[in-house]
């Protein structure tokens, strides 16, 4: 594929309600979008960084950075190029790899595009729908968190994730399986906020039947997530620790994790989450699809993913309505507690160009010759 150039967007989708994790509390999707335009076709990427680095090292406006500094000049003076020569090009830069899977999207998209091929197509996705998860940020009261897991649970959503943080975790779990019985498929995310003295603490929620924990100790801590895992019942799942197909494979024969939640933009791009996905499925450890409040372009490749064989847990695939009153694609809606996988090519989805305009702050056009 010969480009053109990319234009680098920023949007402002404010959120329904506050989104508070154990690292900060959200209140807009502060977006950057990256469109590649070919003579025939063009080609959407989100990069799924935040505003500040509270998740992870990567924020929005560095990544904006990188990309126009380092990654595009690496790609236009490579010539014409396809999606899997993407990632090779820009290994010799350390890091980033949300800039960097933002702009892989961005070329897999119109690549696709114009060769009529879907992302689940070429992904590898086998399912039509997917289940669809939703992650509940921690609230300032417990009647609250039972109202807002009530509304999921009434919408159809097949499992509730709930944030948890120190002084937010044993209660509202007690809580919500007080409330809503056995049966629900629940699991906890503490995105960091424990360290190993915690355990004794942490086995406390061996009583309520959870799914798995996900990512208890900090990125680095594999050694302490093993011995983590061996003093509490809960399955041990990692986010943030994973950031390539290499470190889930280290991390699962270390006994650090038994589950893997796989993000494209924290391993550098839908193709090395499957790749991510694929030692998983090796080791028979289960995996499901993060999210990172991702408009409907990312929403559309999140779907497609999660619909690989090995995903058999149910996703932060929510439907757009979980973050967005009004999404920049048409909204992806709950079916029995599914969404489809896209069948149009590329990613399936379309911006609405009217909406893109009225949330966009600033465009900016680099052109590759
Ligand atoms: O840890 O999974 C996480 C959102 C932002 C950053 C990190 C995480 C999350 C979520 C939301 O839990 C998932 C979603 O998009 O539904
Ligand atoms: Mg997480």
């Amino acid at each position: 594929m010969n480009i053109d150039g990319v234009e680098l967007r920023r949007a402002r989708l404010p959120l329904v309600a506050p989104f508070q994790t154990s690292f900060g509390t959200e209140y807009e999707r502060d977006v950057l979008l990256v469109r590649v335009v070919t003579a025939d076709a063009q080609g959407w990427g989100e990069c799924v960084a935040g505003a500040e680095p509270l998740y992870c090292a990567e924020y929005v406006d560095g990544a904006a950075d990188v990309i126009e500094r380092f990654l595009l000049p690496a790609l236009a003076a490579a010539g014409p190029l396809n999606a899997t020569e993407v990632a090779p090009l820009l290994s010799s830069y350390k890091g980033h790899p949300m800039a960097k899977g933002a702009l892989e999207m961005a070329v897999l998209d119109a690549e696709l595009r114009l060769a009529g091929v879907s992302f689940g197509t070429r992904l590898g996705a086998v399912r039509s729908r997917v289940p669809a998860g939703v992650s509940v940020g921690i609230m300032a009261s417990v009647p609250a968190l039972l109202d807002a897991v009530d509304a999921y649970l009434d919408q159809g959503y097949a499992r509730i994730k709930l944030k948890i943080q120190p002084g937010w975790d044993i209660e509202p779990v007690r809580a919500v399986r007080e409330r809503f019985g056995a049966d629900v498929l629940l699991q906890v995310d503490a995105n960091t906020a424990y360290s190993l003295a915690d355990a004794a603490h942490l086995a406390e929620l061996d009583d309520y039947g959870l799914l798995l924990i996900e990512q208890p100790l900090g990125e680095d801590d594999l050694a302490d997530h093993a011995a983590l895992a061996r003093q509490i019942r809960t399955p041990v799942c990692l986010d943030e620790s994973i950031t390539s197909a290499k470190t889930a494979v280290d991390a699962l024969d270390m006994g650090a994790c038994s589950i893997v939640n796989i993000k494209a933009g924290r391993v550098g791009g839908y193709l090395a989450a499957v790749a991510v996905h694929d030692v998983c499925l090796a080791r028979g450890a289960a995996v499901w699809c993060g999210g990172m409040l991702e408009t409907g372009l990312g929403r559309a490749a999140n779907v497609a993913l999660a619909g690989l064989p090995g995903f058999t847990l149910p996703g932060d695939t929510s439907a757009s309505d979980r973050f967005f009153a009004q999404d920049i694609t048409a909204p992806f809606v709950l079916t029995d507690g599914t969404l489809s996988v896209p069948t149009g090519a590329g990613l399936g989805v379309d911006v609405l160009p009217d909406v893109l305009a009225e949330v966009t702050t600033s465009t900016r056009w680099l052109p590759f010759r």
